[in-house]
């Protein structure tokens, strides 16, 4: 390619004259630009970074970012598994890196080219995280979530006479109050192991429980309610709940509170609300990680340091509506959001979050079967109505 272009440069310069060998030189220049360019490959969820942080660090950096998204750890999984030179910085769910840890998949981080990660990160965080990632070898903790229901205010009042039942799981996993809400659309996230925790833990049952008879438990619970829903994804749930596509949402945190921001102003009148259920729910945590084939390794250090910067990330949460691990960047949060204890649930809430744990490979086929046949049921009821 480059003999090509010199090749041109001197035919130009017998043929065509001064101007045009001026514009070759100029290519040539940029040629080189471009093979000196360094990039930078991220793949993280969707509606999850801030709207001006990528092209802040491209401007700061000079590194050009290619940044994709994703909607359940599942997606990024597969992915791992299939593509996994593509990226050099991925996002799972701590207890999906603890999976990915064992398959050997990432690169343990160098924390002296991390000089704030220790100073700026908040040791009861790390220390949480540890339990999937012993002594946070190889993750930097992004964001920290609830899973809960979000809900157009409205909409359940209508239904449920004013009082509807909020404050339980119940709401969604009995159906005399699924049936209610069918009509003006329940949504679920597409996160199967997160949905069996919560259907354990209303059961009474341990949460990450190794019992195959437990999850048998949990297809009959599910099962019953799954006709309900109107669908099982987790893509749209942000402006479907904003714009009054469905009404209830089994959601993550600040995807909640984004919904309400959008609804709020597109000045629809739609009022949405988060609650953490009584029986309570789990925290979990997402964390940036390297997989070992990363070609850009050095950008991918720049781009965690970036991410360690106080101000930058308290930016980020501002935008997301998701609490961030960084406590130097707390002051710098708007006080709504650093102030919300659905957000931000207090040291003592947080003691009462359960977290998931990595699953045993019998456990996950056994969640897997159990999630299959909850979808056969649905599609099963939905055939019937059809014929109906
Ligand atoms: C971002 C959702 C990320 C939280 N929209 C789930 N890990």
């Amino acid at each position: 390619m480059l003999r090509k272009v010199l090749l041109n440069v001197v035919m130009c310069h017998k043929t065509k004259g001064i101007s045009q060998i001026g514009i070759l030189i100029v290519s040539l220049i940029t040629l080189q630009a471009y093979a000196d360019q360094k990039q930078l490959y991220i793949y993280n969820w969707s509606d999850y970074m801030g709207p001006e942080t990528i092209s802040q660090f491209e401007q700061k950096t000079g590194i050009k970012v290619t940044y994709d998204t994703f909607n359940s750890n599942e997606e990024l999984e597969h992915f791992l598994m299939t593509q996994p030179a593509k990226y050099d910085l991925v996002v799972p769910t701590s207890n999906f890196l603890a999976k990915q840890i064992d398959a050997n998949i990432y690169q343990p981080l160098d924390k002296t080219k991390l000089p704030s990660y220790l100073k700026n990160l908040d040791p009861d965080i790390l220390e949480m995280v540890s339990k999937d990632d012993p002594e946070n070898t190889y993750s930097l903790p992004y964001m920290w979530i609830s899973t809960g229901i979000g809900y157009n205010v409205d909409e359940l009042n209508k239904r449920f006479n004013n009082a509807p039942p909020v404050d339980s799981w119940a709401l969604l996993f009995e159906p005399n109050n699924a049936e209610k809400l069918a009509d003006c659309g329940i949504a679920w996230l597409e996160a199967p192991s997160e949905l069996f925790a919560l259907a354990l833990n209303y059961l009474g049952l341990d949460p990450n429980s190794a019992t195959s008879e437990d999850y048998v438990k949990v297809s009959n619970l599910l099962s019953a309610v799954s006709p309900y829903v109107r669908y099982i994804d987790s893509t749209n749930l942000i402006d479907d709940l904003a714009s009054g596509k469905v009404c209830v949402a089994i959601g993550w945190s600040g995807d909640i509170y984004q919904a309400m921001d959008k609804a709020a102003q597109s000045n629809n009148g739609i009022k949405i609300d988060y609650v953490i259920p009584k029986e309570g729910t789990f925290a979990s945590f997402d964390v940036f990680a390297i997989p070992k084939t990363a070609k850009n390794v050095d950008e991918a250090y720049q781009f965690l340091n970036y991410l360690l910067e106080p101000k930058v990330i308290a930016d980020i949460s501002n935008y997301v509506y998701y609490a961030n691990p960084n406590l130097a960047a707390t002051q710098f949060v708007d006080e709504a959001i650093a102030q919300d204890p659905n957000i931000y649930p207090p040291k003592n809430v947080l003691e009462h979050l359960f977290a998931l744990t990595l699953k045993s490979p019998r456990i996950e086929r056994a969640i897997l079967r159990t999630w299959a046949d909850i979808l056969e049921s649905r599609s099963l009821a939905n055939l019937s109505n059809e014929m109906n």
